[in-house]
C-alpha cells in the first residue's frame, strides 16, 4: 500500500497541468497600469476558461515584470486563470 499514495500524487499533478496548457490566449487593450499594488486594468475579449464575455476589469499579476515596457492603449494577448482564487494574468505577449 505505501506505493499507491506517490503513484497517485504524479497522476493528480499530470491531470491538473492539462487545464493550463489548454488556456487561450485573448486579445485585450491595457486602460489603466497600477504599480502599488500591481494591477493591470484590461478591456478584454471572451474567456472561455474562465466563463467571461468580454469587458473591462482589474487583474493581478503572475510577474510583476509584465509591467515593464506595458503603456495605456497598448494592445496585448494574455492567459488568465483564477489564482488563489483570483483573476490573474498568467501570460502576456504582444499580439502576432
Ligand atoms: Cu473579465
Amino acid at each position: 500500500m505505501k506505493f499507491v499514495k506517490p503513484v497517485a500524487g504524479i497522476l493528480f499533478l499530470g491531470l491538473s497541468a492539462l487545464p493550463a496548457l489548454a488556456e487561450p490566449f485573448v486579445r485585450g487593450t491595457v486602460d489603466e497600469i497600477s504599480t502599488q499594488p500591481q494591477r493591470l486594468t484590461i478591456t478584454h475579449e471572451a474567456i472561455p476558461n474562465l466563463g467571461m464575455e468580454g469587458m473591462t476589469m482589474v487583474f493581478r499579476l503572475a510577474d510583476p515584470a509584465m509591467l515593464d515596457n506595458l503603456a495605456v492603449g497598448q494592445e496585448i494577448e494574455f492567459e488568465a486563470d483564477r489564482i488563489n482564487g483570483r483573476l490573474t494574468v498568467t501570460t502576456l505577449r504582444e499580439p502576432s
